[in-house]
């Protein structure tokens, strides 16, 4: 066969293996364009036949090359489109769209619970024309001891161990420090200073149930002119009503906190019993909350207030122990553990 008739015979048997190349077999048109287009390819190979043709012949049989070529070229461009086409319709045609689905929820997340105790009691506050401040986690011993009237080698101190930074730099134990840095800028010539202060305190206590070595407070002080210990009764029973409900009752009971005097330690008459006696109040009809008293003068002295003047009242309460009554709550690692199922529960 001469190459003319060798060239026409490649156009159309290539033509024919075009055609008969299944859409579900796209792969197969490449191939069949490597070997017959690529460069060791059956046209190349016809081509070598040039040198041996005559002078008159080679152009025109060379012409010959190049248009089977072209037509080839477009042969598989248009069926690669038609294999993509027929891909396309196969596809749209098996899947199918079930518009009666339910849509796919999007998760919404929730504020932590003790966020929501701490904006809650913040709220209360606010309403009764308190500020609120923030603190330092890491405090100076000063602020948190010798300020709070805890002199170095004070036993009470024991109490309260930590974790230090330096000597004189640590996590602080409580939210009190706040006191004395509030009171060192408070201008009583403009009114009485009545703040809350939320945020988190360390202490070096061995994680259990009931104690972490990281939990929350919030730290209230009000100090003014005859500021009583009825002022802080009034105070705490209201926070009591609003967090546990209008039937709840507190109890003062003596205590000792060295920046207090007289200082109280707060209970709140039972809500799960009403104060006869269960398994949560562990049958005394009461549960702790907190500790408070009225500002130590020292406190109100460093901080260049005169105690004659005036007086105040101070409290601090654990946020994770008002959650915990407030909703059963038996572990307190459960708010640390940052589990959803956990967090989920107080939308
Ligand atoms: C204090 O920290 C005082 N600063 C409170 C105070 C402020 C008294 C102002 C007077 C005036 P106390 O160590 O009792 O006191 O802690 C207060 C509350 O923090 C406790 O009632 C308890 O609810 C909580 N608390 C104490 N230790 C832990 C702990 N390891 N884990 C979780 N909560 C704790």
């Amino acid at each position: 066969m001469d190459l003319q008739a060798q060239l026409e015979e490649l156009k159309t048997k290539t033509q024919n293996q075009l055609k008969a190349i299944k859409a579900d077999n796209a792969n197969e048109l490449q191939e069949l364009r490597v070997k017959v287009l690529g460069k060791k390819g059956s046209l190349t190979e016809l081509l070598k036949g040039l040198k041996d043709l005559s002078q008159e012949l080679r152009p025109l049989v060379g012409k010959q090359v190049n248009e089977v070529r072209d037509v080839l070229t477009q042969a598989f461009e248009e069926q690669a489109q038609l294999l993509e086409a027929a891909q396309i319709q196969a596809r749209l045609e098996s899947e199918t769209l079930d518009v009666t689905l339910p849509g796919r929820q999007i998760k919404l997340g929730n504020r932590h619970i003790l966020s929501q105790i701490s904006e809650e009691i913040e709220d209360i506050f606010l309403g009764m024309g308190f500020q609120i401040v923030d603190g330092f986690e890491v405090e100076q011993d000063y602020y948190n001891f010798e300020r709070m009237n805890l002199p170095k080698d004070h036993p009470a101190r024991d109490m309260q161990d930590t974790f230090y930074i330096s000597e004189d730099i640590l996590l602080r134990t409580h939210t009190s420090p706040v006191q004395a840095r509030t009171l060192d800028k408070h201008d009583f010539s403009k009114g009485p200073l009545k703040m809350i202060s939320p945020g988190r305190v360390f202490r070096r206590d061995t994680d259990d149930a009931t104690h972490s070595h990281q939990f929350h407070q919030i730290e209230g002080l009000v100090v003014g002119q005859n500021i009583s210990m009825g002022d802080l009764k009034g105070t705490l029973e209201m926070i009591s009503k609003k967090m546990f409900g209008e039937d709840r009752s507190i109890r003062l009971r003596p205590s000792y906190f060295p920046f207090t005097e007289p200082s109280v330690e707060v209970d709140v008459s039972c809500f799960k019993c009403g104060g006869k006696g269960c398994n949560v109040c562990k049958k005394t009809g009461w549960i702790e909350i907190l500790g408070a008293g009225m500002v130590h003068p020292s406190v109100l002295e460093m901080s260049g207030v005169d105690s004659e003047q005036y007086s105040g009242f101070a409290f601090g309460l654990g946020q994770e122990r008002i959650a915990m009554l407030r909703y059963g709550i038996n572990d307190i690692r459960g708010f640390y553990l940052g589990d959803s199922r956990f967090i989920e529960q107080f939308k």
